[in-house]
């Protein structure tokens, strides 16, 4: 698998693919879409991230996999300079590598602009509260990107690091958002998660967002921007192109 990674590396036309998921706001106008990685392998066919993330991560392959999501996801952004696009940074990256050296060089590369682009990390790479990683997020969002908290609520919710990191957004992990409406504990995280989010004046996106009567929920607890299944599933970069032209 490590090899077939390496190659798949070496050659990602047709290989490594990206796709995009519209995230959406109260209106229901597409503001953002997120990148989402998908391997085709020649034998065993799609891949998930959730399987070659940490292969990559594990055979020090990983710098390679963000490089090469962040420069396909900067070439597309151009196309789309009315919504946000938002990319997924392993930790790894995060922490150990040069992840301002990386940005920066892949903005002059491909001329993408960090105002229209936002950095996904998990609440993993926050928890150490190591000055490196602070300076490091500092550091991106002074060139202008957005900082999103992914899966937010699935960490150790050490809810200290929203005081010392400098972060714009939380989206709200999909474990929540699955049982909203059938476990009130779920409804009264959600709400308690929007409403310490306007307190830090965060932005707040809800994930895996499936059915109407949980978009009715978000609504009634205040979280109006939404992605998941039930708006749209990942999607070729082409479909989006076909979305925002669709809607003006
Ligand atoms: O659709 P989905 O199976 O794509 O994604 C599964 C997991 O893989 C998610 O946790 C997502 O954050 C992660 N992921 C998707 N694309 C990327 C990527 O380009 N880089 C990294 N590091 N993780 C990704
Ligand atoms: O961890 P992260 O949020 O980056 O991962 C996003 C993952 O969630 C991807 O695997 C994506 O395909 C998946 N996903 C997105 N929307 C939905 C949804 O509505 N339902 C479910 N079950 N999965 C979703
Ligand atoms: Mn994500
Ligand atoms: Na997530």
């Amino acid at each position: 698998m490590e090899a077939d990674l390496r190659a798949a590396l070496a050659q990602p036309e047709g290989a490594l693919t990206l796709s995009y998921q519209p995230q959406i706001n109260a209106k229901g106008a597409m503001t953002g879409v997120e990148a989402l990685m998908r391997w085709n392998h020649p034998v065993r066919g799609v891949i998930s991230p959730t399987v070659f993330v940490p292969l990559a991560e594990n055979c020090g392959l990983s710098e390679a996999v963000d490089r090469f999501a962040l420069k396909q996801a900067f070439i597309d952004s151009r196309r789309w300079p009315s919504i946000r696009t938002a990319i997924n940074i392993s930790a790894t990256q995060v922490q150990a590598g040069d992840l301002v050296g990386l940005l920066q060089g892949l903005l002059t590369e491909t001329g993408a602009s960090a105002k229209s682009l936002e950095i996904e990390i998990t609440e993993s790479v926050l928890l150490s509260d190591d000055p490196e990683t602070y300076e490091t997020l500092k550091a991106v969002r002074k060139m202008g990107f957005t900082l999103a908290i992914d899966d937010f609520g699935t960490g150790y919710s050490s809810l200290g690091y929203l005081r010392r990191f400098p972060i714009d957004k939380i989206k709200i992990d999909r474990s929540f958002v699955t049982h909203l409406g059938m476990q009130p504990e779920s409804d009264a995280i959600v709400r308690a998660i929007v409403e310490m989010a306007e307190a830090l004046d965060l932005k707040v996106l809800a994930e895996g967002v499936e059915t109407r009567a949980q978009v009715d929920r978000l609504a009634i607890v205040g979280c109006g921007d939404i992605q998941g299944f039930y708006f749209s599933r990942p999607v070729e970069a082409e479909a989006i192109d076909r979305m925002l032209a669709r809607d003006g």
